[in-house]
């Protein structure tokens, strides 16, 4: 970037890509003259950015001017895996790409190709229009994108009907706040102003986790609880409240269904049965109901950490029936937020194009990828949602997403990415752990490099990012690589030419109450729009919720039809409360703070700020009856895989537990063995979804010759360094 600055440089509006539910609103400094972009910044007008962006993302532009971007196609010269590379032209990469697509759809028929994304970026042009349309004109196998969200957006709808709830704002409002399974100072930092403003008037802040994240060390009080465990203390705080007549009957007269059948089932669930199973005191779980019930209003913040557990749409269920028990609704500043999404009135039918699909497509869960990936055909039947045909995948279209890092088991992911008879493309700003393995990378542009639209999953505002620079090197916006692959294949359908700027206005073309008037043209002019929301905003002071009754449902008719318990009820984890029989501990690979997922994972200053390596949380009394001591290499290991990492022994998580903050790259981990070696490709009850935090390992000291030699044999950048081998050079 240059140092000296230009006279006249103009700020470009635009918005942060990540998966992050606070979606912030940015301005880039750019020097037209230069086609460069200078600074940015957090927009100074946007009432949830409020100027600032988080620490990753005010370093956006290094990502953009990193010197290891990808900015050309590349072909493999080396191994699967191995990250070797040589530049080719975009025309020869699409004759290849044109040629074994179509070899496949030959052979194999479309179905055999496998379009995969995820949340690289969350606009809805270039997370999930043009590439839907490619994929839906060609046949090709459809994908569940389950790995995030879908258990916690399951339970929640059967309990609240749509991903609808209180706004960030309105927590300033509140008295009592549980951050539930969650940690905003690290996931989504703009919450945390509007608790602040809300504490100054006297609200008390709890934190249910069992790790006393950044988060909890700020609240006032932290409750550690067994992971996966959640719905048993709903359940009880429940069973305390209507024992102790602290339910708003009012409300739950008016708006709610199935009280008497709830007061039921909750009967059973004392403070002792759910103390026992939370790992919580029960007058701990008495006090909470209490304060929970009687400080209204009370706002409850979960995310979606609470439900990676096999019983995680239980727990979200479970606990999303609490504000409407104690009439928490009513108030600005009472009720529960999970999502926003739900309110965006955004047309995504003309965005994607599910209408040109030619038949049904078979369907994969990405959460089981391994599977989908796998040679054996009992392994894939277990990866379909939908569809029948059972036949291997031949073509892997990866964009958005870097699977070998972030799915789970790991050591599944990469024998499929690992078959010589798989043809993976990867659209990739960087050469991930996932585009080590691909037959061709193509250069993909950055946010500062194209348009797009954005929702929110946290507060109520349209974002419009607009290109504040022209592309680098031969880099091109997903939408675009989608329509030269189309047009290489010889489809010429209209669909897969319209330009981004129409998709925009496509997207936004609805009619609906919440929609603004002239969307587009407002978001043209100002870069961001708060949906036709009143403020604050009370979504079911007067019940109206979007279940198929219009009330809270405590009791689900459509729960019990998808094959659920109508009521709710604790559903356990797959293996947390296993492995402490077992000697066994449960692994958390919750969110780093300063990674989003496995981006700026690659950053050497990010790595730094992230303590340098990757380790690994456990309580002291965990260490001591293994023979482990601060700093320790240690091996971490269960049925699916091992990795080797350095021990950080600390009180700040509960016993039984220990934690990986993630997603680090395989690469750059000590044995090149990520956090993912470790998960299950099990779902959750709900939802097809992953359940990354519900894991039991088991955890043995290392001999401390190897930890030496990893050092010596690095060098440089102490464990961080394994880039040695790789052309790029990446982390170190
Ligand atoms: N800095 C940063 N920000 C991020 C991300 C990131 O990687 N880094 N990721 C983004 C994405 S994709 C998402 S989905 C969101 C997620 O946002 P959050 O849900 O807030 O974050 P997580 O780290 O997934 O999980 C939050 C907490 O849940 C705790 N936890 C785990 N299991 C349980 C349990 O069974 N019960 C309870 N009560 N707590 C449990 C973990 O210890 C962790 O501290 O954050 C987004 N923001
Ligand atoms: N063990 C464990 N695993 C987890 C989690 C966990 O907490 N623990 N979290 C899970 C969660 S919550 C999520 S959401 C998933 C995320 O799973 P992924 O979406 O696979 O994760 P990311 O690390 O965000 O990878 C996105 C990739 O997209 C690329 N990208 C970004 N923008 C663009 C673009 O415009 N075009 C193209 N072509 N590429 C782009 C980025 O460079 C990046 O490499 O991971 C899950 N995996
Ligand atoms: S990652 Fe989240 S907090 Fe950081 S800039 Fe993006 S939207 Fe804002
Ligand atoms: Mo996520």
């Amino acid at each position: 970037m240059p140092k000296v600055k230009p006279a006249h440089t103009q700020w470009v509006v635009g918005a942060c890509p990540h998966d992050c539910p606070d979606t912030c609103s940015w301005l880039v400094e750019v020097d037209p003259q230069q086609g460069k972009a200078l600074s940015m910044r957090g927009h100074p007008d946007h009432p949830i950015t409020q100027g600032a962006l988080c620490t990753k993302v005010s370093r956006y532009l290094e990502r953009t001017y990193h010197p290891e971007r990808v900015l050309y196609p590349l072909l493999r010269t080396g191994n699967k895996g191995e990250g070797r590379f040589e530049r080719i032209s975009w025309e020869k990469a699409l004759d290849i790409l044109a040629q074994k697509l179509g070899e496949v759809m030959e052979r194999h028929g479309s179905e055999a190709i496998l379009p995969y994304s995820y949340s690289g970026t969350l606009g809805l042009l270039q997370n999930e229009s043009m590439d839907r349309r490619f994929a839906h004109v060609l046949g090709t196998s459809r994908l569940g994108r389950t790995l995030c969200a879908a258990a916690g957006a399951a339970g929640y709808k059967y309990t609240i009907g749509a991903s609808v709830g209180l706004a960030p704002e309105d927590f300033a409002h509140a008295r009592f706040i549980l951050l539930w399974g969650t940690n905003p100072l690290t996931s989504h930092m703009h919450l945390w102003p509007f608790i602040q403003e809300a504490r100054k008037k006297g609200a008390y802040v709890v934190v249910i986790d069992p790790i006393r994240t950044r988060t909890a060390r700020q609240a006032d009080q932290w409750l550690p609880i067994r992971p996966g465990t959640d719905a048993a203390l709903a359940l009880a705080m429940m069973h305390v409240i209507i024992r102790e007549n602290l339910w708003d009957r009012e409300y739950v007269e008016a708006y709610t269904l199935g009280f008497t059948a709830l007061q039921e089932r909750v009967a059973q669930w004392t403070p002792e049965r759910a103390a026992h199973i939370t790992g919580l005191t029960p007058e701990d779980i008495v006090t909470l109901a209490r304060r929970y019930a009687q400080e209204q209003p009370a706002a409850i913040r979960i995310n979606y950490g609470i439900q990676r557990h096999g019983g995680g749409g239980m727990a979200v269920r479970t606990i999303a029936m609490l504000p409407a028990l104690v009439g928490a609704w009513k108030h600005p500043g009472g009720g529960i937020l999970l999502s926003t999404s739900g309110a965006f009135p955004i047309n995504t039918h003309a965005l994607r194009r599910p209408d040109l699909l030619p038949h049904p497509t078979r369907k994969f869960n990405a959460t089981r990828l391994g599977d989908a990936l796998s040679p054996n055909p009992v392994q894939r039947r277990r990866a379909l949602m939908e569809g029948e045909n059972d036949g291997p995948v031949h073509a892997f279209i990866v964009y958005n997403g870097n699977p070998a890092a972030t799915a789970p088991d790991q050591n599944a992911v990469l024998r499929g990415l690992a078959r010589e008879d798989l043809f993976t493309v990867v659209l990739e700003h960087f050469v991930t752990d996932t585009a080590r393995y691909a037959d061709l990378i193509l250069p993909a542009t950055t946010q500062v490099e194209h348009w797009d639209l954005h929702t929110s999953y946290g507060h109520y505002y349209l974002a419009l990012n607009r290109p504040a620079i022209p592309p680098r090197g031969e880099s091109l916006p997903n939408t675009e690589i989608f329509r030269r692959m189309a047009q290489a294949l010889g489809i010429h359908h209209p669909a897969l030419q319209e330009p981004d700027e129409v998709l925009i206005q496509q997207a936004l073309d609805v009619e609906h109450p919440w929609m603004p008037d002239r969307a587009f043209d407002r978001l043209m002019e100002r870069g961001f729009l708060r949906l036709n929301l009143p403020q604050p905003f009370l979504p079911f002071a007067q019940g109206g919720f979007f279940t198929p009754s219009g009330k809270c449902e405590f009791y689900s008719a459509q729960a019990q039809a998808d094959g659920f318990d109508p009521l709710p009820d604790f559903t356990p984890p797959h293996e947390v409360l296993r492995a402490e029989a077992d000697q066994a501990l449960a692994f958390l690979s919750p969110s780093a703070h300063y990674f989003l997922n496995s981006n700026y994972a690659n950053s050497p200053r990010m790595q730094r700020r992230e303590g340098g390596e990757p380790r690994l949380f456990l309580h002291p009394e965990e260490a001591r009856a293994r023979g482990i001591v601060d700093d320790q290499w240690v091996i971490v290991y269960n049925k699916r895989g091992s990795l080797r990492v350095r021990v950080h022994v600390t009180e700040e998580i509960r016993p039984g537990v220990c934690a990986l903050p993630s997603i680090w790259w395989n690469v750059h981990m000590p044995d090149g063995h990520g956090v993912n070696a470790l998960t299950t490709q099990e779902e959750t009850d709900m939802g097809g979804g992953a359940a990354y935090y519900d894991a039991a390992v088991w955890v043995k000291p290392e001999g401390g010759a190897h930890g030496a030699e990893m050092v010596d044999t690095e060098g440089g950048s102490g464990t961080l360094g394994r880039s040695s081998g790789h052309p790029e050079g990446l982390g170190g």
